[in-house]
């Protein structure tokens, strides 16, 4: 840790604003230094300021676990950021874009927990908590000018989370090898859940350890979202459908009011 408590909140409250300005800021790292516990830190803070607000932890999400991701990013450990019940959108429902910065759209994998996991004990198999798997869509918004920021930075702006939208939950089964579509009105990514570390099950090992360091709780009914199988498409005010092999899918219309 670099930074003193003060600071954690101060940064916590201008990630916080910009969120609910509608306003981006400039990188943290521009101003300040701070390593990762202190992004994790500001994370904690400001997740503590939407629990304030009656806005309670839904979920967890990964971030980075693409090898291109993390490459891109030079990071060799997958981010996580927290997903609180305000960011969910229904599957099918109108979204105003306006709600947001420059929101992108990305297809994923959601494990649901049955029931309350342990992360420091190395022995637990997460997936083996999981009851159900969903088809989802992850809406991030970075509060970052232009989407530009550093590894600290994007952990401390909760890994850019935004939204997140589930399809139909089926019971737990096999997610690896299954060919992913994205399409926001005529854009298209089309991908295969094996991006996602080789399998998205290994996501669920992934977060444990880093809920273990970072001190993140995984609760029972928490959404695990895996991370993205392709590259994120900016929305517009179009249909967004994101179809996963055997496993259904999910859609959402971003529109502008
Ligand atoms: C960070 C969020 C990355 C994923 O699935 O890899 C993420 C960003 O790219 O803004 O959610
Ligand atoms: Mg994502």
């Amino acid at each position: 840790m670099i930074l003193a408590q003060t600071q954690i909140i101060e940064l916590a409250r201008r990630l916080d604003d910009a969120q609910t300005t509608v306003t981006d800021i400039a990188s943290l790292c521009d101003t300040c230094r701070l390593d990762l516990d202190d992004a994790y830190a500001i994370q904690a803070a400001l997740i503590d300021l939407r629990q304030r607000r009656d806005d309670p932890v839904s979920g967890v999400k990964l971030g980075f676990t693409s090898a291109a991701k993390m490459e891109q990013m030079g990071v060799s450990e997958v981010i996580v950021g927290r997903l609180t019940a305000a960011m969910r959108v229904r599957d099918g429902a109108a979204v105003d874009l306006g709600r947001y910065i420059h929101p992108k759209a990305e297809p994923e994998i959601a494990y649901r927990l049955a029931r309350d996991v342990d992360p420091s004990d190395p022995a637990i198999d997460i997936a083996s908590c999981v009851d159900a798997v969903a088809p989802a869509v992850e809406i991030i918004d970075s509060r970052y000018r232009d989407f530009r920021f550093t590894h600290q930075d994007v952990v401390a702006d909760n890994t850019s989370a935004a939204g997140y939208v589930l399809g139909p939950w089926l019971p737990m089964q096999e997610t690896a090898d299954r060919a992913v579509r994205l399409a926001v009105g005529h854009a298209e990514s089309i991908g295969s859940t094996s991006a996602i570390l080789g399998d998205p099950v290994r996501a669920l090992s992934a977060l444990r350890g880093v809920a273990q360091r970072r001190g993140i709780p995984l609760r029972a009914g928490y959404i695990v979202l895996a991370g993205a199988a392709t590259a994120a498409i900016p929305l517009t005010p179009d249909p967004v459908t994101c179809d996963i092999d055997g496993l259904g899918s999910v859609s959402f219309t971003g529109v502008r009011q």
